[in-house]
């Protein structure tokens, strides 16, 4: 039975993009980021919209918590590859050498929290606490940099004893992991122990279908490792995304699937045959009572799917109306014209999902990243709630706070060539230190140590 005291509730922190947002085409496999590379994008934009998406959940009565962006450029990167000299120095030697590697030490990808770790709750584990494994990233050098950051971030926002914070897998390739993107927990309500599905693209060492033209990203063998560590084995399955989805553009299964409490919104062929009838036969064992909505091709194609980002909405209980869910949607739903009339039937008809809602995030979208990518879920206990760092949940002051610091130091045009410029790395430090004492997380940067 939930009690006050053992209920739980999801905040969701949601990554701010960070200064250096550009498009640098770094990820092979994501069709966005590939056909925007070399466009100038607008990291002022870019960072109100994922703000203005954070006030609308306040708004509507949700909890949300915040990563701040990590420091760019990534100095110390640079210097591993044997760079060296001044910041400026270092830089332009970079630019003049490799203009890539400059663009990975760029990057403001940690915006993207889905990615950040797999988190377990202590209603589901073991040893009732509540777990994070922070993600390896190990399929994108752009992306691999962000584990070390992320896993002090966490260890900072939950520092008490009854919270662990894994450090990301070791093991390179064989075990590269790309964090809750690519794991989903269902349960017949958040306060209910729930069941945990984790899928895969690749095995390093079993022979399994593969994608032909893009390299899948999380192995089997990670996921396992994630579900140990959590303490959730006995309730986990393993399943795998299907190779064509991948070759379609489903670089995480996040683009093609997304469960909340005890419904499973995925699209027909986003597992292989024999993950999806094994599904099938575990969430008849395993749980009370759910809903597996699974949209058909003739519906909505896979392409579309990767187009409008439909699956990567994020799916909610309404606070002011547990029983029901609101569909958060990227604006390039309603844009779409068979993908808004899917899901004007599917609220028409569904008792649980209700509404949808879109907003725009196009300056994410266009690196592949939707409103479910910009947002890490975090189950809590009352108690956990109050033992998380403070000042790392967000309320309507602090986001006006960090809608200032960014109208002021963001700049609104940012191409890939800019990046040498020496008043860019000012500019990022100012924006960062500022974040840092409004919401008194510092220090978090290596410049400010
Ligand atoms: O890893 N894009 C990210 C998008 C991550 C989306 N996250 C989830 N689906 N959860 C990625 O491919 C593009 C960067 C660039 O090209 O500059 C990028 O990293």
């Amino acid at each position: 039975m939930t009690t006050a005291e053992n209920s739980y509730t999801e905040v969701n922190f949601d990554g701010l993009v960070g200064p250096s947002h550009n498009y640098s085409a770094l990820s092979t496999g994501n069709i966005a980021s590939l056909s925007h590379g070399g466009k100038a994008s607008n990291p002022k934009k870019a960072a109100l919209q994922g703000l203005a998406k954070v006030e609308f959940l306040i708004n509507r009565g949700f909890q949300q918590g915040i990563f701040l962006p990590q420091e760019r450029p990534n100095i110390s990167f640079l210097k591993s590859h044997g760079f060296c000299g001044t910041d400026t120095e270092i830089v332009n030697n970079v630019f003049k050498s490799n203009p890539k590697l400059l663009s990975i030490a760029f990057s403001a990808s940690s915006m993207w929290t889905a990615n950040a770790a797999t988190v377990m709750p202590s209603n589901d584990s073991e040893d009732g606490n509540l777990h994070f494994v922070v993600a390896n990233l190990s399929a994108k050098p752009h992306r691999a940099q962000e584990a070390k950051w992320t896993y002090e971030y966490l260890k900072k926002v939950f520092a008490a004893d009854c919270f662990r914070v894994h450090p990301a897998l070791n093991g390179g390739e064989a075990f590269a992991d790309e964090g809750a993107a690519n794991h989903t927990r269902l349960s017949s309500e958040h306060s209910a122990p729930g069941v945990h599905l984790f899928t895969f693209g690749r095995s390093a060492w079993k022979d399994l279908p593969h994608p032909k033209k893009f390299v899948a990203r999380q192995s089997l063998e990670a996921s396992q490792s994630l579900s140990r560590l959590g303490t959730v084995e006995s309730k986990s399955i393993f399943i795998q995304q299907n190779p064509a989805a991948i070759d379609a553009g489903v670089f995480h299964n996040d683009v093609i699937c997304v469960g909340n409490e005890n419904i499973l919104f995925s699209h027909e062929k986003a597992f292989t045959d024999k993950s999806r009838k094994e599904l099938k036969v575990f969430l008849k064992k395993n749980l009370a009572s759910y809903q597996w909505i699974e949209v058909k091709s003739s519906d909505v194609s896979l392409k579309k799917c990767v187009s409008s980002y439909l699956f990567n909405s994020q799916l909610l209980s309404d606070p002011q109306n547990p029983s029901q869910m609101l569909l958060l949607c990227p604006q390039e739903c309603q844009e779409d014209k068979i993908v808004k009339k899917y899901l004007d039937r599917l609220v028409a008809k569904n008792k649980t999902i209700k509404e949808w809602k879109t907003l725009d995030l196009r300056q994410s979208m266009r690196n592949g990243g939707g409103p479910a990518c910009l947002r890490l879920r975090v189950q809590l206990s009352k108690n956990e709630l109050k033992r998380i760092h403070p000042e790392a949940l967000l309320n309507k002051e602090t986001i006006e706070g960090l809608r200032k610091i960014v109208s002021k130091n963001y700049r609104d045009k940012l191409s890939v060539n800019d990046l040498r410029d020496p008043q860019l790395i000012t500019e990022i430090r100012t924006a960062l230190d500022e974040f840092t004492q409004l919401l008194k997380l510092g220090p978090l940067y290596d410049f400010q140590k």
